[in-house]
């Protein structure tokens, strides 16, 4: 009796606990994941992917499939051990039930070594639990099927065996809850573009994705016998290479280290650094170590071989990264994630384990490899004598005032408020676009610069010819802010900068080469959130008196469909923007009240800048791909 008591206590203690970590979680779902915008909504998936992933990076697992359901659900199945359904003596729960439920529990699992787990998501699957009005777990596992259903993270019965099996697993399928999200509507390529990297980080792991919500169904599977040395291989795709592409993968102490490099003819520098497969967009500790490991024995090989006398300087971190493509992956027990995303790895262990690690290896790689080392280090001692006169060409053009403001473009109609805050600049795509916005425009706050043609490429410029150009030259003096060491948010005169291009590939074309812009050389601005593109509507469509514009053709087929049974509706569909007057242009696109805009996201202009565009665009066409590497044909993605 005492006994029972006892336990019964202990069970209330325990039940109590749990409803209120779900109710924390529920009270206050930022606190847990960030936000409850889209991207919110999309941390449930990477925590959830993250759990999959951690079975296979432990060797239990080889194949995940995510599959977005027609109901607006998503499941994430592996082919792992399965979750344990087995009692725990104390709780009288199941592990199964103990992760889905209590906070932070997902962490009592593992064991042996380091354990790597993606320690930035991992706030635990039971908070993906608590944010569903409904969550279904299966296990497979000792022949059985064991399935157990939630709803707002509460059980709803015992865990109950519903069939038989031979193969073992897990399958996690949960329905975000629609009062905690602005919304519930995953985004197919959001999730495709984040798996396919998380495939190149786990090599030898398959990743289906699967979107079962489209009439025909959309599918991609990601597998990478090379791991990141296909990543590099891709990233490089439509570049001139030097060399192959150097790969080591060493374990140490601290965990594992992976990386993947190879030199291009850019001259922009991408490095794509991760800690537990979590994009560590900041940097860190990984990165400094790689970085200064690099620049000393670049240097040392070429004071050795006498490619550098006694009385040249060293070249700078910056020359030996020019043109460099490099994706760098560790894999520790305890990553401390710092910075103001949370995506800067801090732990100084790594930075000496890959300063040491790498280093050694890349002296040796050279020394093994003398030709492409000269080619390497006359690669990098042109960049140095290029930044040089690069530097000299722009200190002429600053020394000059040329970009101080003191006279303003001529193409620029400016706007008459000088208060950054209730001022925006809208860049617009050719002169006609241009003029019609100008005179569509509210002169008190919205200035207009019209762009002719297409802007440089700043991938394959340095900075003396980006301060040649002049439509670069005259939106630099126009947002008044400045390039370089010069550049200063503070004297930024419009707090929305706004993106106006035609619904083209031309347009698109142009957005690209603006975004790559601003993420190379004036990436506060995106951060700061200041960035937007303009959202015209692509038809104009009337019925008698009644005029609509739409902006996306699912809202065009709603809309006929709501019209059918009156006159035959008139539909204009709008190629350009010149092909709107002024008024019609302030309408739709330029009306603070009522128009549609979206803020760019420091993952939208990478992926410009990743020249992920190109890949992108062909991939959007196939419905069906089955993306997949082996190392032996590296050079020749399949794809
Ligand atoms: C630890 C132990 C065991 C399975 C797992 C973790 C596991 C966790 C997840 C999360 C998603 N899928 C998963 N699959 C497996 C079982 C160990 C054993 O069988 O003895």
């Amino acid at each position: 009796m005492a006994d029972n008591k006892k336990q019964t206590q202990e069970y209330g203690a325990d039940q109590i606990q749990v409803l209120e970590g779900l109710e924390a979680v529920r009270k206050r779902p930022g606190m847990y994941i960030g936000t409850t915008d889209v991207a919110g909504l999309h941390h449930l998936i990477w925590e959830v992917v993250d759990n999959a992933i951690d079975e296979a990076m432990a060797g239990h697992c080889n194949h995940v499939w995510v599959t977005i359901h027609e109901d607006g659900s998503l499941s994430v199945r592996d082919n792992g051990r399965g979750i344990p359904i087995e009692k725990h003596k104390k709780t009288k729960k199941s592990a199964l039930e103990t992760v889905l439920t209590v906070l932070h529990a997902g962490g009592k699992f593992g064991g042996g070594g380091y354990k790597v787990s993606g320690g930035l998501h991992g706030v635990g699957v039971s908070v993906v639990n608590a944010l569903s009005v409904k969550l279904s777990a299966e296990v497979w596992r000792n022949g059985n099927r064991y399935y157990q259903e939630y709803d707002m993270g509460v059980a709803k019965k015992e865990l109950e065996i519903v069939g038989d099996t031979e193969e073992t697993g897990t399958i996690i399928r949960f329905w975000p809850d629609k009062k905690v999200f602005e919304t519930t509507d995953f985004n197919f390529q959001t999730v495709v573009t984040r798996l396919r990297q998380q495939a190149y980080l786990t090599k030898g792991v398959t990743i289906s994705v699967i979107d079962e919500r489209l009439e025909r169904e959309d599918k991609y599977r990601f597998y990478f016998e090379g791991g990141i040395k296909s990543y590099v291989a891709h990233l490089n795709k439509s570049k001139e290479t030097f060399g192959e592409v150097i790969y080591m993968d060493r374990e140490v102490d601290e965990g594992m280290i992976e990386i993947a490099l190879q030199y291009t003819n850019s001259f922009q520098e991408h490095v794509f650094t991760f800690a537990n497969t979590i994009h560590t967009t900041e940097g860190g500790m990984h990165l400094t170590g790689f970085k200064s490991a690099l620049t000393r024995v670049v240097n040392a090989y070429g004071r050795k071989n006498g490619f550098l006398k006694e009385k040249d300087p060293n070249l700078t971190s910056e020359d030996v990264r020019e043109g460099l493509t490099t994706v760098l992956s560790v894999k520790l027990g305890d990553p401390q994630f710092e910075g103001q995303t949370k995506s800067k790895l801090g732990n100084p262990e790594m930075r000496t384990a890959v300063e040491s690690v790498f280093g050694e290896f890349l002296q040796e790689y050279l020394e093994e490899n003398p030709n492409e080392g000269k080619e390497i280090f006359a690669k990098c001692s042109l960049a140095a004598r290029a930044r040089l006169a690069a530097r000299a060409a722009r200190d002429t053009v600053i020394r000059k005032g040329a970009l101080d403001g003191l006279t303003l473009p001529g193409k620029l109609a400016d706007c008459s408020s000088k208060d950054p805050a209730n001022s925006e600049l809208f860049i617009v795509e050719g002169d006609s676009a241009g003029g019609s916005a100008k005179q569509g425009r509210n002169r008190e706050i919205q200035a207009i610069l019209p762009l002719r043609g297409k802007i440089l490429n700043v991938e394959h410029a340095r900075m003396d010819r980006i301060l040649g150009n002049n439509e670069i030259k005259s939106l630099i003096i126009a947002l008044g802010i400045g390039i370089g060491e010069f550049f200063d948010i503070e004297k930024l005169r419009y707090e929305r900068v706004v993106i106006m291009t035609d619904a083209d590939v031309d347009g698109a074309h142009i957005r690209t080469l603006l975004l790559t812009l601003f993420y190379r050389y004036f990436l506060p601005l995106i951060e700061n959130g200041y960035l937007y593109i303009a959202q015209p509507p692509l038809y104009k469509i009337s019925q008698g008196k009644r005029v609509e514009y739409v902006y996306t053709d699912d809202a065009k087929e709603e809309l006929l469909k709501e019209m059918e049974g009156g006159t035959k509706p008139n539909i204009q569909r709008y190629k350009g923007l010149g092909e709107m007057n002024p008024k019609q242009l302030w309408e739709t696109t330029m009306d603070p009240e009522t128009r549609r805009m979206l803020r760019v996201t420091i993952d939208d202009a990478e992926r410009a800048d990743k020249v992920f565009d190109t890949l992108m665009g062909s991939e959007v066409l196939p419905r069906k791909k089955f993306i997949q590497t082996h190392a032996k044909r590296v050079k020749n993605l399949d794809i």
